[in-house]
This record gives C-alpha cells, sequence and structure tokens, in this order.
C-alpha cells in the first residue's frame, strides 16, 4: 500500500529520529533526508488512510496560492483555518491582547482593514509563484520594481507544452531576498516536472516537514497540483516523488503517532477533475471529486506555531 512509506518513515523517526530543539521550543525527532514515491496513474492519489486528512481544506489552499493571494481573508472566509495562527500569534505578540482564534477570525472577515494590517503572511507562496518581482534599470545605475512581476506557474505551464524535455520545469518559493518579511519560509519550496512516455511526473522539495500534521496535506496538494498541470498539458499523470530536508515528529504528537502507528491502511481512494478549466487558473474546488475515500478517524493533533 502506498500508505506504508509514510508509516515506516514515522515509526523510523518516533524511534530511531535525532532528538533536538527547534524554533518553537516544542522538540522534535528528526531525520535529515526522506524520499515518498506515489504512483498518480489511473486518479491514484496519495491520501492517507489511516487517519481522515481534510482534502478540501488542502485545495483550497492550493487554489488560494494559484490567485497570488497572501492574506489569509479568503481562507478564512472559506472556513480554512490552517494558516490563522501565525498571523494570531502576531497580534498577540505585538497588542498583548489576548484574542481568541474565533473571534480574531471573526475580525478578519468582517473588517477589511484589519485583515490587511493583521491578516497578511507576507511574500509567501503565492506571490512568488505567479508574481515573483522583477527589478528593471532606470538609469543612473538605479533600479526599480516591475509593474508585474515573473508569472511562475504561466511559465511552468508553457513550458511543458512547448518543450516537454526540458529539464528546467521548475518552480520556487524560496526568494532568497524576501524571506525576512515571510511569515515563514517556505516548506515546500521547489517543484520540479518531467515528462517521459506522455505522462507527467513531478518532485517536491520539502525543507522542514511536520511529518504528523503539514506532510500529508503537501503530499495530496502537490498531487493535486500534478494533476492539474498534466490535463493542462494533454498529458497523463506519472508519480510525484516527496524529497524531505529535515523530517520530524514533534514531541507534543506522541498520542498521534501511537494511535496512528497502530492502525492499517486499507482503500485506494481516487481523485478525479470533473472539468478541463481554460487555464491553469481557473479550477474551482467543484472540479476535485475523490471518490473512494474511506478513512479511518481524524487524529487531532496541536501545531507548533
Ligand atoms: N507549522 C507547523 N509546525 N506544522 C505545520 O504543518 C505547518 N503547516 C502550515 C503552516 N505552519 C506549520 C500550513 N499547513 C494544519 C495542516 C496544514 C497546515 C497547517 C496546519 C493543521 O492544523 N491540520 C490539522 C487540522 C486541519 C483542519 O482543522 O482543517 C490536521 O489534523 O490535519
Ligand atoms: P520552520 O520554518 O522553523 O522550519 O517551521 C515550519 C514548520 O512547519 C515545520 O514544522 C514544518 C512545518 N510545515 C510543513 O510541514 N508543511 C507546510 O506546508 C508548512 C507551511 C509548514
Amino acid at each position: 500500500h502506498y500508505e506504508q512509506q509514510y508509516l515506516d518513515l514515522m515509526r523510523h523517526i518516533w524511534s530511531a529520529g535525532d532528538e533536538r530543539v527547534d524554533r518553537t521550543g516544542v522538540g522534535t525527532r528528526a531525520m535529515f533526508g526522506a524520499t515518498m514515491r506515489f504512483d498518480l496513474s489511473d486518479n491514484a492519489i496519495p491520501l492517507l488512510t489511516t487517519k481522515r486528512v481534510y482534502w478540501k481544506t488542502a485545495a483550497r489552499e492550493m487554489l488560494w496560492f494559484l490567485t497570488g493571494d497572501t492574506n489569509i481573508r479568503e481562507l478564512v472566509k472559506q472556513k480554512v483555518h490552517i494558516w490563522t495562527d501565525w498571523p494570531l500569534d502576531k497580534y498577540r505578540r505585538a497588542t498583548g491582547e489576548d484574542i481568541d482564534r474565533d473571534s480574531f477570525e471573526q475580525k478578519i472577515i468582517e473588517d477589511p482593514e484589519f485583515a490587511e494590517q493583521w491578516g497578511d503572511l507576507g511574500p509567501v507562496y503565492g506571490k512568488q509563484w505567479v508574481d515573483w518581482p522583477v527589478y528593471e534599470p532606470a538609469g543612473n545605475g538605479l533600479y526599480h520594481k516591475a509593474e508585474t512581476g515573473i508569472n511562475q506557474i504561466a511559465l511552468l505551464v508553457e513550458g511543458i507544452r512547448s518543450n516537454p524535455g526540458s529539464r528546467r520545469h521548475i518552480f520556487t518559493g524560496w526568494n532568497v531576498a524576501e524571506l525576512d518579511r515571510m511569515a515563514l519560509p517556505p516548506c515546500h519550496k521547489t517543484y520540479q516536472f518531467y515528462v517521459a512516455n506522455g505522462k507527467l511526473s513531478a518532485l517536491l522539495q520539502q525543507r522542514s516537514c511536520d511529518l504528523a500534521l503539514g506532510v500529508p496535506f503537501n503530499v495530496f496538494s502537490a498531487a493535486l497540483l500534478t494533476r492539474m498541470v498534466a490535463q493542462q498539458c494533454d498529458l497523463e499523470p506519472g508519480e510525484l516523488i516527496w524529497n524531505g530536508g529535515d523530517v520530524h515528529l514533534y514531541l507534543n504528537h506522541e498520542a498521534l503517532v501511537e494511535e496512528q502507528l497502530a492502525r492499517t491502511p486499507s482503500g485506494a481512494p481516487t481523485l478525479h477533475l470533473l472539468r478541463k478549466p481554460e487555464s491553469v487558473f481557473a479550477y474551482e474546488i467543484k472540479d476535485f471529486e475523490v471518490r473512494d475515500y474511506s478513512p479511518q478517524a481524524h487524529i487531532p493533533a496541536p501545531v507548533a506555531v
């Protein structure tokens, strides 16, 4: 079963990982460098079955990235809460106000100015993917910022269509000059694509991997994006290769790890794209359907901020 790789990695890290102090202060067990491979043919989709993964949340996040938006407002409006904790933490630190998460989200929705001031994550994924800043010479040895930046995703699709054999089908969120303005530097930082025998494969390089919480989302999202790009380029889906750098389990995920490792994967969900939109930017949540997904119960776990 495709999920065995994930469970094996989890078991290995939990039993033999390096204990490390991390930025959040929670502490982790970690290993450096790991790979998982997932077959995407016949609509196969790498969704975990040993716990329910809210794939629509992950899909909404991916669609949000593709719009270039970096403010959590549109996510929160769609009841996607996975990015709220970082702006919330910043707000609490800055104001000293002990506001709860629901009230904070309410203010983000109701007050556009509040959202603009407190809901932005900085120039994260979406911004870099579709509007990477460009600087043009302005004379006198000075440069000014061009009106529009580089749309890496549009170039990617064009590149795959026009020159499938290229070894340069890459996009990245890792804009070194802007890292210090991001709420978090990109975790899923580089995507590379490869075409052979009419099939499109993707390789995701993820520098920092919360194996219990983030990775199930990241793997699904990368597979979803691969399916979208493949459809746009009239290619069949090939494989998704997930490459993790610092792969870790937070020490406060012990109950999740023990519960999940006691379960056995079952079933083979499939992902169906119900329509072919006119571009990679025109997908909507209702275009995605997952079939035959009957996972075991969700396992809640705290997220380290
Ligand atoms: N920080 C950390 N420490 N781990 C992360 O995985 C992470 N991921 C980020 C931002 N910062 C992060 C963005 N992605 C959840 C999933 C993905 C995600 C952030 C959070 C999460 O909390 N998942 C829960 C609940 C999902 C829900 O309620 O919709 C889960 O059980 O999957
Ligand atoms: P870091 O910036 O100190 O590496 O912390 C980021 C944490 O968030 C780390 O635990 C990895 C995790 N993460 C994911 O696993 N996937 C994601 O998509 C994101 C945004 C974060």
